[in-house]
C-alpha cells in the first residue's frame, strides 16, 4: 500500500477528498489493534485507490447514489461523502481527536501513569480501566499502577482540609514519641490554607545540634503506620534510611467507610529545611516562577538550597557539570530576600 498518490490536481469534491484523506491519517498515527485491522482490512490498497477515484470524479457529487458509484466507495464512505457535502464538516474527525485525549487522561489518572504509557497503551487498543484491568492487548500494570487502578476514584478525589488535619493528628504524635526532638509539619496545598488538598505532604527534619539526626526515623514511622492501619498501601518506598528521602503511599482514617488518600513523606537534612519547606509548599507554578527567578540572576534553586555558579551541560541543561556553591538553605526567608522576591505567605502563593 505504499504506491504514492499523484501530485494534487484540484477536483471539485476536493474539501471531501481532503476530509477523508484527514480522516485516514489519523487512523494511520494510532497504530491501534483496531486502527490496524481497520487500515490493512480493507486490504488490496482499497482505501488509496476510492480516494483516487474520488478525487477523479469529474463533477461535484449531488448524491448518496453518485458517491456510491465512485469505485471502490463502500455504504459507510459514502455516508461520510454525504456528510461532508451536507454540512462542510465530518464529525469523526474531531470525535477520534477527542477520544483519544480524553482516553489518555482517563488512564493518566492511573497514579504512576505519565503520558507516553498512557499514549502507548491507547496506540494497544485499550481504551477504559477494565481493559486494563483485563489486562488487554498484553498490557502489564507495574505493583504501584495495579494499586492506582484498584484505588482510582480515591486517588483521584480531593480530600477535605478537615480530613488531611485528622489524618495529620494522628500521623504527628507518632512521629515525635519515635523522636521528640523531630520537626514534623504538614506542607503543600494544606499549608497554602486551601480548603480541599489532593494529597498529604508531611515534612520532617531533626536539628543535629545534639548529635543526633532523623536518619532511620522514617522507616520506623512507616512500618508503626502500618501496623496501626493508617498506611494501607505504598507506591514508592524510600532507599535506605539516610537524611534525605521520600516516600509514596495510601493512609485512610482509622474508621469505617473512610476514603484512600494519597500521602507523601520527605526527609531532608536540617541544613535544607528551609529550601525543602519552599519546595514542599509550592505551588509548582510559583516554584516554577522562583526556579526561574534564581536562573536569570545566575543561581539555581531546587529542594536543597540556592546555589551559584552552577555550570549546566549546554546539550543537555539537565546536566550539572559544575555543583555550584550553597548560598542559602536554611530558611525561606532567606532565599526570597536572595532572589528580590517580596515575602509570600504560604496562601499567597498559588490562587
Ligand atoms: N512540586 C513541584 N513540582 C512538581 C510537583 C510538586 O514543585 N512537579 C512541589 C510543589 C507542590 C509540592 O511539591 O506544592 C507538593 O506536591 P503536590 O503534588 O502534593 O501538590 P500540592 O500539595 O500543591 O497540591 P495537591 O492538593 O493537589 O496535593
Ligand atoms: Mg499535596
Ligand atoms: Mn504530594
Amino acid at each position: 500500500c505504499d504506491r504514492k498518490e499523484p501530485q494534487l490536481i484540484t477536483s471539485p469534491n476536493q474539501d471531501v477528498v481532503d476530509k477523508i484523506q484527514q480522516l485516514m491519517n489519523l487512523h494511520k498515527a494510532k497504530p491501534s489493534v483496531e486502527d490496524r485491522w481497520r487500515v490493512f482490512s480493507y486490504g488490496k490498497c482499497t482505501p488509496l485507490l476510492s480516494l483516487r477515484a474520488l478525487r477523479n470524479h469529474p463533477t461535484r457529487i449531488k448524491s448518496f447514489k453518485e458517491a456510491r458509484s465512485i469505485r471502490g466507495v463502500g455504504e459507510k464512505t459514502a455516508r461520510k461523502i454525504m456528510e461532508i457535502l451536507e454540512t462542510g464538516d465530518l464529525k469523526r474527525i474531531g470525535y477520534e481527536r477527542t477520544e483519544d485525549v480524553e482516553v489518555c487522561s482517563l488512564f493518566q489518572g492511573v497514579y504512576g501513569v505519565g503520558q507516553s504509557t498512557a499514549q502507548k497503551w491507547y496506540a494497544n487498543g485499550c481504551r477504559t480501566l477494565e481493559d486494563l484491568k483485563n489486562g488487554k492487548s498484553g498490557v502489564k500494570l507495574s505493583p504501584a499502577q495495579e494499586i492506582g487502578l484498584k484505588f482510582y476514584d480515591d486517588i483521584n478525589a480531593r480530600m477535605p482540609r478537615d480530613e488531611a488535619k485528622a489524618l495529620f493528628d494522628l500521623i504527628k504524635p507518632i512521629a515525635l514519641n519515635i523522636d521528640p526532638d523531630l520537626f514534623v509539619d504538614i506542607m503543600g496545598s494544606y499549608r497554602r490554607g486551601k480548603s480541599t488538598c489532593g494529597d498529604i505532604d508531611i515534612l520532617i527534619t531533626r536539628n543535629p545540634a545534639d548529635g543526633k539526626t532523623h536518619a532511620g526515623v522514617l522507616p520506623t514511622l512507616l512500618s508503626k503506620l502500618h501496623e496501626i492501619g493508617i498506611i494501607t498501601e505504598d507506591l514508592a518506598i524510600p532507599e535506605g534510611d539516610d537524611e534525605e528521602n521520600v516516600y509514596r503511599g495510601l493512609c485512610r482514617l482509622p474508621e469505617p467507610g473512610s476514603r484512600r488518600r494519597r500521602i507523601d513523606f520527605l526527609t531532608v537534612p536540617w541544613t535544607s529545611r528551609g529550601a525543602a519547606l519552599l519546595y514542599y509548599t509550592g505551588d509548582d507554578i510559583f516554584n516554577r516562577a522562583m526556579r526561574y527567578k534564581a536562573n536569570v540572576m545566575g543561581y539555581s534553586l531546587n529542594q536543597r538550597g540556592l546555589y551559584s555558579g552552577v555550570v549546566r551541560d549546554p546539550q543537555d541543561r539537565r546536566i550539572k557539570t559544575n555543583k555550584g556553591s550553597l548560598i542559602a538553605s536554611e530558611t525561606e526567608q532567606e532565599i526570597f530576600r536572595i532572589l528580590g522576591v517580596p515575602w509570600q505567605e504560604p496562601h499567597e502563593r498559588s490562587d
